[in-house]
């Protein structure tokens, strides 16, 4: 059966701009959290620094420098006929430290040039406001998103931009997979909350010390300011779509055991659904009060907080997904699994990507269906896609990579995706990740590339920049040209 998609289905890519703009210091751009983050790998940890050490190398401050190549990139992605383009507006190019009270214009006009240049091949945008992010200078003076001031600040920028642009970017996501403060993983607790659990020391050395107090409280202040954000673009009346952005994490139990079954339900309200449902339905979860005792958690939420939540509640739900996960209460023999931000055992049933990841296209049918049936908006796929090694090769007198795992990675995701619309799931699109190669958000990496594109930079820091189509990139084109029928 050929896979159907709906007209007008929004088929694109995703970027973050912190792993693919470089010149971090260009036009007056302050230092975010991910500009002091170096490099590692499958084995080792990213390491963060308080500050720039010489020498260091950091991989986000040239990254594939599409600040400079933006144009070049964005024809190639016309070239595949994108129709929706997802990036994220770098905080720090607008409000260098976030305490700034008036934005610096000539951050803003690198946007104005790219959004335009994506208006030029009618490209739709859509802009993720906090995708890793936050100015350093707020983990400094008050630890990020500990901080209620982050509240102010976030919004102080998000309002900006939205003014600059609600006339040209119609989809905005509040925060990029809010949910990784739900889960208690050391890097996660920086990327995402822009703050160092207590002991800044131990979290340096990587040590994996948590703070779930500050996590649930952090968490609290990214949906309140995602729901004043959402509120205050509903009151410009101008037809704008504001979503929510999960790292979705479908979890299966490792056996029958009840205990199994309980623990993944339980991992599943926790990881999933406790930060969809008040981004969604606009109230915590039936099951956190519980969750907060157990735990010793104690939030302060402010007068108004809860009507805000209600107030600012998202339009449509996008999440990333890249692999499931499986859970264990009674098996203590089961051997480890880890990859992303989640970890587990390993699944007898999946093969892993180079990185561990383990592949699972069914799994994202099951979860659109998980999803849609407890939510009922539309919903889209917006990072998705396999970090894999690739090789340059030269294939009359052209470079490219025979990226044939990669197609198959997508082509059975993409069929996966097809099957959830014929179930009855509204999905409204699908953007991959890295259609472009960039440095990976967990490993720091060149080396695990995702894109249809290869780039030349490599780990170490070198690289001629030179972009080439790979074989997936003309899949691709003709995946969209035949609005998905041409999957097979
Ligand atoms: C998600 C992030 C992205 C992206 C992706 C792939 O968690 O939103 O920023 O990087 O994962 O992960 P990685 O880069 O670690 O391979």
């Amino acid at each position: 059966m050929k896979a159907k998609f709906p007209d007008g289905f929004y088929w694109g890519g995703a970027t973050a701009a912190n792993q693919l703009e470089g010149a971090h210091q260009a036009n007056g751009k302050g230092m975010s959290i991910s500009d002091l983050l170096l490099g590692g790998d499958v084995k080792t940890p990213r390491r963060i620094t308080t500050e720039i050490e010489e020498g260091a190398f950091y991989p986000s401050h040239e990254a594939i420098d599409h600040f400079h190549r933006y144009k070049e990139d964005i024809a190639l992605f016309a070239e595949m006929g994108f129709k929706l383009y997802r990036f994220s507006i770098a905080w720090t190019r607008i409000f260098p430290t976030g305490l700034e009270k008036v934005p610096n214009e000539e951050g803003l006009k690198f946007y104005d040039d790219l959004i335009a240049e994506l208006k030029k091949y009618e490209i739709e945008p859509m802009v993720s406001l906090s995708h890793y992010e936050s100015p350093i200078e707020m983990t400094k003076q008050f630890n990020g998103w500990e901080s209620r001031e982050m509240i102010e600040a976030y919004e102080r920028f998000a309002k900006t931009v939205i003014d600059r642009y609600q006339d040209d970017v119609r989809y905005w996501l509040t925060f990029n997979e809010i949910n990784i403060l739900s889960r208690d993983v050391g890097v996660g607790t920086y990327l995402g909350g822009g703050m160092y659990p207590k002991d800044i020391d131990d979290f340096l050395n990587t040590k994996n010390i948590d703070n779930s107090q500050q996590r649930f409280q952090a968490l609290h202040h990214q949906f309140v300011a995602s729901a004043r954000v959402i509120k205050y673009a509903k009151s410009l009346h101008k037809n704008l779509h504001m979503g929510c952005m999960i790292a979705y994490r479908m979890i299966y139990p490792l056996s029958s055991h009840p205990e199994d079954i309980r623990f993944a339900q339980e991992m599943t309200n926790i990881s999933n659904f406790y930060c969809g449902d008040v981004q969604v339905k606009g109230r915590y979860p039936y099951f956190a009060k519980k969750f907060w005792q157990d735990r010793g958690i104690d939030l302060t939420i402010e007068a108004g907080d809860l009507e805000v939540l209600k107030e600012g509640t998202v339009d449509f739900y996008t999440f990333s997904y890249y692999q499931s996960s499986t859970v264990t209460k009674v098996n203590d023999q089961a051997e480890k699994q880890t990859g992303n931000f989640f970890n587990g055992v390993k699944n007898p049933h999946l093969t892993a990507s180079e990185w561990g990841w383990e592949i699972d296209p069914l799994g994202l049918r099951i979860a659109l269906n998980q999803i849609y049936e407890r939510y009922e908006i539309p919903l889209m796929v917006v990072e998705n896609g396999l970090g894999a090694i690739d090789t340059l090769i030269e294939k009359n007198g052209e470079y490219t990579v025979e990226d044939d795992y990669r197609i198959d990675y997508l082509r059975r995701h993409i069929k996966a995706m097809a099957d959830a619309i014929a179930d009855g799931v509204d999905l409204i699109g699908y953007t991959s990740w890295g259609p472009i190669d960039l440095v990976s958000a967990g490993t720091g990496q060149m080396a695990k590339r995702y894109g249809f594109i290869y780039v030349d930079k490599h780990d170490n820091g070198t690289g001629s920049l030179a972009r080439y189509k790979k074989k997936s990139f003309y899949w691709y084109k003709k995946v969209i040209q035949s609005n998905g029928e041409g999957v097979n």
